[in-house]
């Protein structure tokens, strides 16, 4: 055991080091870059670099002190199989599978779907590659976290409202003590990352803490 407390939001979480997990939630040139899924959403992009250097320092730090790092994907097999048409045809609109700069939008082994170079996962950590937006929908995390005894989830990625909301929610559900850090998270909608966070701590960490990367690196000590 190797006990910490993070100030967060509404009040400090204590947590166990060992017990704990840094978890990056599809940092992926399809969502970070022009050219994907993103934007062809019609969405601004760059909005979500900002995200990326407090991220950095926070992976950095979790490497230095061996904790569990779990990397997440959206995207789906080479023939769309296990992706469901209600999203594949959201808003009459088809991009998922289709040509695009980065390669097939959200398709498993192209450009576009793979984790940006500044957090790329290095040999041994978990990269969990996902149908939903959820990571715990269809996947195997739960038991990766299950095996290793993990108890606190630090959240980091992208965007805040859809892919972190959901895996937060889910996770809170299954046990775990989540805590978003506000400066790893974006989101194309600066309303949303200011509600999205208000969300997640209100009436008394209703499902998790907001924190930030400065807190993560002083409660590590
Ligand atoms: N569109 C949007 O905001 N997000 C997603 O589709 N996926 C994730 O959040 N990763």
């Amino acid at each position: 055991m190797s006990m910490h407390s993070i100030e967060a939001e509404p009040f400090p979480l204590p947590f166990d080091e060992a017990a704990t997990a840094l978890v990056i939630i599809d940092m992926q040139r399809d969502f970070v870059l022009p050219g994907g899924f993103g934007e062809k959403l019609g969405n601004d992009t760059s909005l979500l670099l900002a995200a990326v250097a407090p991220t950095q320092r926070v992976l950095e730090l979790a490497r230095q002190k061996g904790m569990l790092v779990i990397h997440t994907r959206e995207g789906h097999r080479p023939d769309l199989s296990d992706c469901p048409p209600a999203k594949l045809t959201r808003g009459g609109q088809t991009f998922i599978g289709t040509e695009g700069p980065m390669g097939r939008i959200l398709v498993r082994g192209e450009q576009g779907h793979d984790i940006i170079h500044q957090l790329y996962p290095k040999a041994g950590e978990p990269v969990i590659d996902k149908p939903g937006k959820g990571s715990f929908h269809a996947t195997d995390l739960h038991q990766i976290l299950l095996d290793r005894g993990i108890k606190t989830l630090i959240v980091c990625g992208v965007t805040l409202e859809v892919c972190v909301h959901t895996t937060v929610r889910e996770a809170n559900d299954r046990g775990y003590e989540c805590v978003v850090l506000s400066d790893c998270v974006a989101s194309y909608f600066p309303e949303f990352q200011r509600v999205g966070l208000e969300m997640i701590k209100a009436q008394g960490a209703i499902f998790g803490w907001v924190s930030n990367s400065k807190e993560f690196i002083a409660a590590m000590g």
